[in-house]
């Protein structure tokens, strides 16, 4: 993190556009377009600590690949710049066609909550209040809707009753399905600390694979994919067999529990069977439930591995039902906790952006609230029908029912499943939009107009975060290029298509403000004067009347809110949103996933994130404080299946299953038990030549969210033969061409390539000159070759100044990139530099790093191996105490743990 060096001069307080913890930051520009980027020690989600995706925001704000202008595709697939005026009458022209044509039902829009809240209060309102369609669907039925749908049948409203305060308090912490140590950072920070206090917590951590959030649980259960409610199921078996269900709470606050008790016990009555099914040891999960049974003060924490799956609302609700059963929710220290991915997730669900919700969490399908937000909103007609959820929405462009579609804030060719259908789909869809920040995305591609939307630290308005706490963005960059707030754009072409009144927004604060009083509008228990009433948790009365200074100052503050401020938890007095104030036990009964592995499909493919990268790459990517950690996509297996498979560590596989393929290298050690592989979500056609993991994902949905099941594929690995392996770093960006096997990364002042090829070049030397772009004269061109081994080595220097090196084998085994990477800062070069360029070893191997653990600090693993052993360091405070790693963010301490248990098991040997 760089130090504020003028303190006295202001900075911004604005909030971190990843993760859902929605941590506080505090920010200024520098002239060169990065920014000063600190924690922002006032905010009560992170307390000024940041993780190390936000301290490298710093590294994304310049405006390298930015979308800048309104573009448009010609008939010969070039995108040429256009005004804003032709660009907006193109998109309210190419939807008013189609809607002249064939009605609103043929138009769609496709969101994401990574828009603010204002963003996306617009468009749902243009879609829903003004076309008449509810044809707007959002990222987010990839990431929440099956908490959304489960909150909804429990509680009567989609909310999360507790607060992040309640880690510190809780006596038992349960983790579904969540890699908190690597996805939302700051919460694990939270739980660590409160691990270390006086009255520490137990962990529990449920998870198929044993990622780096397992590194301080007490217990971890790597239980079978897909086999959670049988688990939760079998715990409130178990709750009811030991005493543990309070019955004076299920009585006065619950309906339900007769029949969910019954389909636990029909399914899941048996431990020993339960253990059996999910694949874990007997003793382990009765100590699970005897634990949960004990402790009153529990807080579950579930993600994707819970959301994510044919059966997520049922997961999400076997986990809510035993916290009901022990009347676990609304008190200090417990409740189920939904984490939020995006960092307005939440926001977008406040405002309607799911395809069957309205604004200010009003429904779609009850005729009273469509009443209420069309007389709120005095619109011409209000959507009568759900819309389309995403995997339909997309099977309906490509089926030619739905012709225009408007994307923004999302790459939908690399994150829906079956990601190839959607490519197919785009391409023949009749009209395309795109709003992006950034020019090429494998969406864009199929975009005929490009929209330049503004980008954090440029614009302004509101986030939710996973605790409801609403936080302000705001900007502290100036506008670069033609760029726009996305609502602006949203609003300029509603009044395209004739609706100026409904969209005469002058600011983000307009919008705010309507929003607020929308969440307000009759929300009261009992109709008044024979106003109709409509009772909902979200109210944000206190806002209502909130005027352009107060926005702008506003504090981050948790709904519902009243005029004397936020709430801290929901149901407090047991009072759920239900019309008579109980909440539902849901009778779940457990279901494997949809597609079960075969003989031709024997794996089960996990997908997800790696610790330094956001979804598709296109700002994390940027940043070569974050591209050290992990370089390229690869396929966690274990040894065993990489055995049968016929691959090996280090060398290439194609990972297969019936719906699509990828590329990656072949990698052990990601904590992945037999029978399961894992691949992470990031890569895309930009970054690799063939990684991109939505291509192979089953297009299988969760029956009531709608949600994909992302984490389960049954797929084949198999090997990728090549005949030569190589890498080069470039300060120059090279054209991969027609290369078998490419990935691309942004280093400090240089990129990475990672090539492979199935024809060895005829003449290496040749075609090395070629790909380099040397020209054939240049004096300073180092090579070596050994034809006997394969080995070719090569590097280019200007001016004692290395400008590109290149090593190509016919084994994988090369030469360590992060050695050679530092040579990029080196100027000039040494003789020792040039002989070891062509040796491919560093003069003093000591001096070789490793691959960076803490990026932060950019500390490479043979350095911290070398510390452990020579000065017998025990704990990672030791660590950081000597090396500094792990001393900012904390993001790299689980793996510190790892390294220092290993250490010291060769230690042992
Ligand atoms: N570094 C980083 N952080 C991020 C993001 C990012 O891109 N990068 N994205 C953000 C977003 S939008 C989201 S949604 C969150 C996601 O945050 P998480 O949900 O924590 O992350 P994932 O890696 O998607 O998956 C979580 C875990 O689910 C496990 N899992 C798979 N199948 C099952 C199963 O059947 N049962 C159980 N119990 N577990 C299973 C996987 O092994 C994996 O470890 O992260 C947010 N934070
Ligand atoms: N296999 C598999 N697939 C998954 C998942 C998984 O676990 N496994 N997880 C799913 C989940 S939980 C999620 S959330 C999705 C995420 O998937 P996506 O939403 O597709 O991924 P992003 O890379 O975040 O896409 C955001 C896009 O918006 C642009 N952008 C950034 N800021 C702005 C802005 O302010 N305005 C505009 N207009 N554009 C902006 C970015 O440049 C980028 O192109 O992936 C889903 N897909
Ligand atoms: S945990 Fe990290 S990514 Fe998430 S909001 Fe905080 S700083 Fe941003
Ligand atoms: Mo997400």
């Amino acid at each position: 993190m760089k130090a504020l060096a003028r303190p006295h001069v202001a900075t911004t307080a604005t909030t971190c556009p990843y993760c859902g913890v929605g941590c506080g930051i505090r920010a200024r520009a520098n002239p060169d377009g990065t920014a000063q980027i600190e924690g922002d020690p006032q905010h009560p989600a992170n307390h000024g600590r940041l993780c190390v995706k936000g301290s490298a925001l710093g590294e994304t704000t310049d405006l390298r690949g930015r979308l800048l202008h309104p573009m448009q595709r010609g008939v010969d697939g070039s995108l040429q710049r256009i005004g804003w005026d032709a660009a907006l009458d193109h998109v309210a022209e190419g939807f008013g066609r189609v809607i002249a044509r064939h009605g609103p039902d043929a138009v769609a829009f496709y969101v994401s909550g990574q828009l603010l809240t204002e963003d996306y209060y617009v468009v749902n309102k243009l879609a829903k209040g003004y076309l008449g369609t509810a044809n707007i669907d959002t990222n987010s039925r990839l990431c929440m809707s099956s908490a959304v749908a489960g909150h909804k049948r429990a509680f009567g409203e989609d909310a999360v009753p507790g607060c992040y305060a309640d880690l510190e308090q809780a006596e038992l912490i349960v983790l579904v399905g969540a890699n908190t140590a690597w996805c939302h950072p700051i919460v694990y920070q939270r739980i660590v600390k409160a691990k270390e206090g006086a009255a520490p917590p137990r962990m529990v951590v449920i998870d198929p694979r044993r990622t780096a959030t397992c590194e301080i649980a007490d217990l971890h259960l790597p239980l079978q994919p897909g086999t959670d409610v049988w688990l939760f199921n079998g715990l409130l078996a178990y709750l009811f067999q030991h005493g543990a269900v309070d019955a004076s709470f299920v009585d006065a606050h619950t309906a339900g529990f007769a029949q969910a008790l019954a389909a636990a016990q029909a399914d899941a009555a048996d431990p020993a069977e339960v253990a059996r099914i999910c694949g874990v040891q007997l003793a382990d999960l009765l100590r699970f439930y005897d634990w949960f049974a004990q402790c009153a003060r529990t807080v579950t924490l579930f993600s994707q591995g819970v959301n994510q799956s044919s059966s997520g609302t049922d997961k999400v609700n076997s986990i809510i039902n035993c916290h009901l059963a022990g009347g676990r929710i609304g008190r200090p220290g417990m409740g189920p906790f939904s984490l939020t991915g995006q960092p307005n997730a939440m926001g977008g669900r406040e405002v309607g952006g799911l395809a069957n919700m309205l604004a200010a969490h009003m429904e779609l399908d009850n005729p009273l609230h469509r009443q209420l937000v069309q007389s709120f909103w005095q619109s011409p007609r209000i959507a009568e029908h759900p819309g389309l959820k995403a995997m339909e929405l997309f099977e309906a462009i490509g089926a030619g029912k739905v012709k225009a579609v408007w994307i923004m804030a999302t790459n939908p060719v690399v994150s829906l499943p079956d990601a190839d259908r959607v490519k197919q789909a785009l391409a023949r869809c009749e009209f395309v939009a795109s709003s992006d920040v950034v020019t090429h995305t494998d969406t864009n591609a199929f975009a005929q107009i490009l929209l330049p939307a503004l980008a954090w630290g440029e614009k302004d308005g509101t986030v939710t975060n996973s605790e409801r706490r609403i936080s302000r963005q705001r900007a502290f960059l100036p506008i670069p290029g033609e760029a726009r707030a996305d609502w602006q754009i949203v609003c300029e072409v509603a009044r395209r298509l004739g609706f100026a009144q409904g969209f005469c927004f002058e600011s983000a604060h307009a919008i705010f403000a309507e929003h607020a009083q929308l969440t307000a509008w009759r929300n009261q228990p009992f109709s008044q004067d024979g106003a109709p009433a409509a009772p909902r948790l979200l109210n944000l009365r206190g806002l209502a009347q909130l005027d352009r200074a107060a926005y702008d100052a506003m504090p981050p503050l948790q709904w519902p809110i009243a005029a004397d401020g936020g709430t801290e938890r929901l149901f407090a007095d047991g009072c759920f949103a239900h019309p008579d104030g109980r909440a539902r036990f849901v009778a779940t009964a457990a279901r494997p996933p949809v597609h079960a592995a075969d003989e031709a499909y024997p794996l089960v493919l996990n997908t997800g994130r790696v610790r330094d990268q956001w979804h598709t790459m296109t700002r994390t990517g940027k940043a070569p404080r974050l591209t050290g950690h992990v370089a390229e996509p690869f396929v966690d297996m274990h040894p065993h299946d990489a055995l049968r498979c016929g691959v090996r560590e280090g060398e290439l596989a194609r990972v297969h299953s019936r719906w699509g393929a990828l590329v990656a290298r072949v990698k052990h050690g990601g904590g992945i038990l037999a029978g399961q592989v894992f691949v992470p979500i990031h890569w895309n056609d930009q970054f690799a030549s063939d990684a991109r993991v939505g291509s192979v994902v089953n297009p299988v949905a969760d029956p009531v969210s709608g949600e994909p099941e992302f984490k389960h594929t049954p797929v084949c690995v198999e090997p990728f033969p090549v005949r030569w392996y190589g890498f080069a770093l470039s300060r120059r960006e090279l054209a991969p061409g027609d290369l078998s096997y490419w990935t691309s990364i942004q280093g400090d002042h240089f990129r990475r390539y990672e090539i492979a090829h199935r024809e060895r070049p005829a003449e290496c030397s040749a075609w090395a000159r070629a790909w380099l772009g040397v020209d054939d004269q240049d004096a300073d061109w180092l090579e070596y070759e050994d034809h006997s081994t394969g080995v070719y080595r090569a590097a280019h220097v200007i001016d004692e100044r290395i400008e590109a090196c290149l090593f190509l084998s016919a084994r994988p085994d090369l030469p360590a990139r992060h050695w050679l990477a530092g040579l990029f800062a080196r100027e000039p070069l040494d003789e020792s530099d040039r002989m070891a360029l062509l040796i491919g070893e560093p003069a003093d191997p000591g001096a070789a790093t490793g691959p960076i653990v803490c990026s932060c600090f950019g500390v490479g693993r043979n350095t911290l191996c070398a510390a452990i052993r020579t000065h017998g360091l025990e704990t990672p405070a030791q660590i950081t105490a000597r090396l500094r790693a792990g001393g900012n963010c904390g993001s790299c301490v689980p793996e510190l743990r790892q390294l220092i248990t290993q250490v010291r098991a060769e230690a042992q040997v």
